[in-house]
């Protein structure tokens, strides 16, 4: 059976993050702060459509969509580009292919155990996250 990505995920590390965020054109200061910072991701799936949020002291982020259905992304907040994006399910991965100025860019989500992985791809860098879940009460 496919992986429900469903859940409060929180941040427990972050490698290259800083080059990646280089390669969007994210200035030093912004740089400087957001690495400080441990965001916690709330993801709602329901078959094939998704709600994704990232939050943070500094940003929240929020991004929706239906697996195969290519949307116009604004990542606002972010770099403020604007991408035609498609997510699909593969093996498990979500893989994402943000089309758009930047070559290349893209992000991938996968569960393995109690930790959420993420691969975040732009031109020849890529930051690896991995979340954990965040047990609900009963
Ligand atoms: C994302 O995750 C959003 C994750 O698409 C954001 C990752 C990197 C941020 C990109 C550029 C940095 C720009 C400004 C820095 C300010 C804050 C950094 C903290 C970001 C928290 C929102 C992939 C997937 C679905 O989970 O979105």
């Amino acid at each position: 059976a496919p992986p429900d990505f469903s859940g409060t995920w929180n941040m427990v590390s972050n490698e290259n993050f800083d080059r990646y965020m280089q390669s969007l054109g994210i200035d030093l200061i912004t740089r400087n702060l957001a690495k400080l910072i441990k965001p916690q991701k709330i993801i709602e799936q329901s078959g094939d459509s998704f709600v994704i949020r990232t939050l943070s002291s500094l940003r929240n982020y929020r991004v929706q969509f239906t697996l195969g259905q290519e949307f116009d992304e604004d990542t606002k907040g972010l770099d403020n580009r604007k991408c035609k994006t498609l997510v699909t399910l593969d093996n498990g991965h979500l893989i994402c292919v943000q089309k758009g100025e930047k070559k290349n860019r893209g992000w991938k989500h996968w569960i393995n155990g109690d930790d959420l992985h993420l691969e975040l791809s732009c031109e020849d860098q890529v930051c690896k996250q991995v979340y954990r879940r965040v047990q609900e009460a009963c």
